[in-house]
């Protein structure tokens, strides 16, 4: 059995080799020409005049085009393919991006015209020519802002930067449990506006072959061939057999990548023009202008309690930024992904949420590693964390007092999910033991007084991931299905081969695939070989995104491969004249139970593709496509403690300890599921303490437009991370497995957030909103002992 065990990334020999084909790897043909976007200055801005004549004279210049020759060209704008009922029953048409802005301008690094040219530098040459003649507007980039009466208007079209509003929960139910509660919490917390930056920036090649009329692009991206399907329907608007997406591999991506971005449509419909293959690397400070960022949410909280600590409501109140246009799926992580996640792994009677989805001056909101679960447990541990405080209770105690018993599984929400099965109890007993909390609470209090004040930090989540197509056609999802698939091909000399329709940007499928598919076929993990993201070899997929695709098109390869053994297994008995029943399989052979007659699986393999030996009616070959829709979406937990030392004279802020358990069902590789937990723990502890896409709230300039300025974090800022497993089988799929990948980001922000607070209460301090900096920790320290 491959399944659970620790299998070495069969990956990595490449990357660490430096043999990753990456697209700025990728050579074409005919050497390929440079594109470089001109972008747009101001955040909120008319466009008076694009001069592109001069810029068009240049040397080396193939192309200069704007966003009036795309209009011209007949490319179109994204289209929402996760549109969201407004609650309040208005219609408001949404706001969608065209590949080149035309008359307008909505935010800081918006594309307004492409140049393309022989050289990289001849282009930029020829971009620093195009004259843009702006008449700047107000801009509006403070999200808590976005509603006020006077607030600058992102489209002036719109009445308001209300784009939509969305209500779930029984607010009358929530009023009365205010009124009955013992004690009450109130905060107002701001989710910080943050990006991606993945090692390997946005890339794509593209060429167009007049030929046959086809587009064939390379690009970093997560999902092939849902980039296809928006291409062939909404912007380039070509059919879509003649289109072609390969993503190779991918540096990176973290739901960033599988966004819309205008570039996409651009490098095509430019390839085409010039007749040529045209290239575009991001740059850095690019990127942190023009990738999609994440989170931006302003939120006014409350939870009640009884007087013995049980949680009796949760009310949260949330204006969340979609940057400046709506997107192909952006839309449903503050509508639904958020709302959906407020109750976590809490018996909590009563729940409220609204959410107002608002338009700002900066680029548009995607999903980021979570996506909507962070936000939402941030708010749910951070009322936690204060109620455990405000009422003298330990923070641990509190949140076990609370959490849904086991035995409570299948356990329906307020909201209507109905959580298939976690333990968060039994979470709560591994951590405490791995972390050594009662020491470490022992620990605290020795320190309090001193310079460095201890604080204990703990976050419980559920992650709900992988929702069906009958799930996600109900959000109202048109095209974006929840099932994958994948095509299992045994060769003659019995080497396997997978296409799977998910896409591995670090994840590690090329390994795990293999170790399901090795497990069904009985055969050595290094036969079998994955192959994602290419439109032209994999039969169709969704993409990689909201950690489904183990759940998905690991499924899919476990009953594709399961389907082809018995096949072998057929053709087996019938050359070896028994019933299939009578056969084992052990050490690469079938053998007839209680005999000594055997057939190596190789000469079944050969069998199979020489034909003319076969049971009656069976098809030669040895490939199978299976897909798999989920029975329901299954739930992800995990539980976060971590330690941190707080120098109240500094305000720095380093982590000591950090345990997380994780309960991503049957683990099929631990050592991949550790390196996601790792990862995922070191991007919310990102947000949590340094990143930021800040803006001049006067201006909407960006002050994050380089390394220096957005804070990434690094290795040395972590100590080792402990990571324990426990592993409750999910019913929905039959490898029992959920979801792993965003798991390690879901917990850390609050974990952070309330290890600091529960530092620094004692001086007074009852919340620092993130990024968590020294600055912010000092000022926080002196107002609190200003109040005191
Ligand atoms: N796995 C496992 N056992 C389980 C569940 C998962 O061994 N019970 C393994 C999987 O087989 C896979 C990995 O863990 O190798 C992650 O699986 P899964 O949870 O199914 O998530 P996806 O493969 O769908 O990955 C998506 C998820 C998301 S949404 C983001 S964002 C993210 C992430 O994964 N972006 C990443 N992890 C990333 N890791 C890297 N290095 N780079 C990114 O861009």
């Amino acid at each position: 059995m491959y399944m659970g065990t620790s299998v070495r990334r069969l990956e990595d020999r490449r990357f660490l080799t430096g043999a990753g084909r990456y697209v700025d790897d990728i050579a074409v043909g005919t050497a390929a020409a440079h594109a470089i976007f001109v972008r747009s200055a101001h955040a909120n801005a008319d466009l008076k005049s694009v001069s592109v004549d001069v810029a068009r004279a240049m040397p080396g210049v193939l192309c200069v085009l704007t966003g009036e020759d795309y209009e011209k060209a007949g490319l179109g704008r994204f289209v929402v393919w996760s549109p969201v009922s407004s609650t309040d029953k208005v219609e408001r048409p949404p706001m969608m991006q065209a590949g080149l802005a035309k008359d307008r301008v909505c935010y800081v690094g918006e594309p307004i015209a492409v140049v393309v040219a022989e050289t990289k530098q001849q282009a930029l040459d020829a971009a620093e020519a195009v004259e843009v003649e702006y008449t700047p507007r107000p801009s509006i980039t403070d999200t808590s802002r976005a509603l006020d009466p006077d607030a600058p208007l992102v489209h002036p079209n719109l009445p308001s930067n209300l784009a939509y509003v969305v209500e779930v929960g029984d607010a009358a139910r929530v009023e009365a449990a205010f009124t009955d509660a013992a004690h009450v919490v109130e905060l107002e917390l701001v989710n910080t506006r943050i990006t991606a930056n993945p090692m390997e920036p946005r890339c794509i090649l593209a060429t167009y072959e007049r030929a046959t009329d086809q587009y064939t692009i390379w690009v970093s991206h997560q999902g092939p061939h849902m980039l296809r399907r928006d291409l062939a329907e909404n912007t380039l608007r070509h059919p879509e057999h003649k289109i072609r997406v390969v993503a190779p591999d991918v540096g990176g991506g973290f739901g960033m990548k599988f966004a819309n971005h205008p570039e996409e449509p651009t490098l095509c419909w430019a390839a085409k023009v010039v007749g040529r293959p045209v290239r575009w690397t991001s740059t850095r400070s690019e990127g942190l202008i023009s990738d999609s960022q994440a989170r931006d949410h302003w939120t006014k909280c409350r939870m009640a309690f009884d007087k013995d600590g049980r949680i009796l409501a949760i009310s949260a109140d949330t204006v969340a930024s979609l940057g400046a246009y709506q997107t192909r799926m952006g839309g449903s992580i503050p509508a639904q992904f958020y709302p959906n996640s407020l109750v976590g792994p809490y018996t909590i009677p009563a729940v409220h949420c609204r959410v107002r989805c608002v338009y700002t001056n900066a680029p548009p909101i995607q999903s980021y590693r979570g996506a909507g679960r962070p936000e939402a447990n941030y708010v749910l541990e951070s009322l936690i964390e204060n109620g455990a405080h405000q009422m003298g209770i330990d923070p641990g105690k509190l949140r076990a007092t609370n959490f849904i018993p086991a035995s409570a599984f299948p356990y329906t929400t307020p909201l209507g999910l109905t959580y298939d099965v976690a333990d968060p109890g039994e979470m709560w007993r591994k951590a405490q033991a791995l972390f050594g909390y009662e020491e470490m609470r022992e620990e605290q209090k020795r320190s309090r007084g001193g310079r460095l004040l201890l604080g204990i930090g703990i976050a419980c989540f559920i992650d709900c991931v992988g929702a069906p197509s009958r799930v996600a056609a109900a959000f109202g999802r048109k095209v974006v299905g929840g099932w994958d698939s994948a095509t299992v091909r045994i060769h003659p000399t019995g080497q396997v081969t997978v296409l799977a329709g998910s896409h591995s940007h670090g994840q590690g499928h090329a390994t795990t695939y293999a170790q399901i598919a090795a497990d069904a076929l009985h055969c050595a993990v290094h036969d079998v070989e994955v192959i994602e993201g290419d439109t032209a070899q994999v039969q169709y997929g969704h993409g990689t995104w909201g950690s489904r695709s183990t759940i998905t098109a690991g499924t899919a390869v476990h009953k594709a491969a399961t389907a082809l053994f018995q096949k072998c297994r057929a053709i087996a008995a019938h050359l070896l004249e028994c019933s299939a029943s009578d056969l084992s399989f052990e050490g690469g052979d079938f053998r007839v139970v209680g005999t000594d007659r055997r057939l190596p699986f190789r000469s079944v393999t050969l069998a199979a593709y020489q034909g003319g030996n076969l049971p009656d009616g069976m098809e030669p070959g040895l490939e199978q496509l299976a897909a798999h829709d989920p029975l329901d979406r299954s739930y992800a937990s995990g539980l976060h403690l971590c330690a941190v030392t707080v120098d109240c004279e500094t305000g720095r802020v380093t982590i000591r300890r950090y345990v997380a358990i994780d309960d991503c069902g049957r683990v099929i590789n631990p050592m991949i599921v550790e390196g996601q937990a790792h990862g995922g723990i070191v991007q919310g502890v990102g947000q949590a303490l340094m990143e930021h896409c800040a803006f001049d709230l006067e201006s909407g300039q960006p002050l994050a437009g380089t390394f220096m300025d957005y804070a990434m974090p690094r290795a040395s800022d972590f100590p080792r991370f402990d990571i324990g497993f426990h592993e409750t089988p999910s019913p929905t799929n039959p490898l029992g497995v959920k979801g792993s990948g965003e798991s390690g980001t879901i917990g850390a922000l609050g974990a952070i957030r309330n290890a600091v607070v529960d530092a620094l209460w004692p001086l007074g301090v009852r919340h620092i909103d993130m990024p968590i900096t020294p600055a912010r920790v000092w000022e926080a320290l002196k107002a609190a002992s200003k109040r005191r």
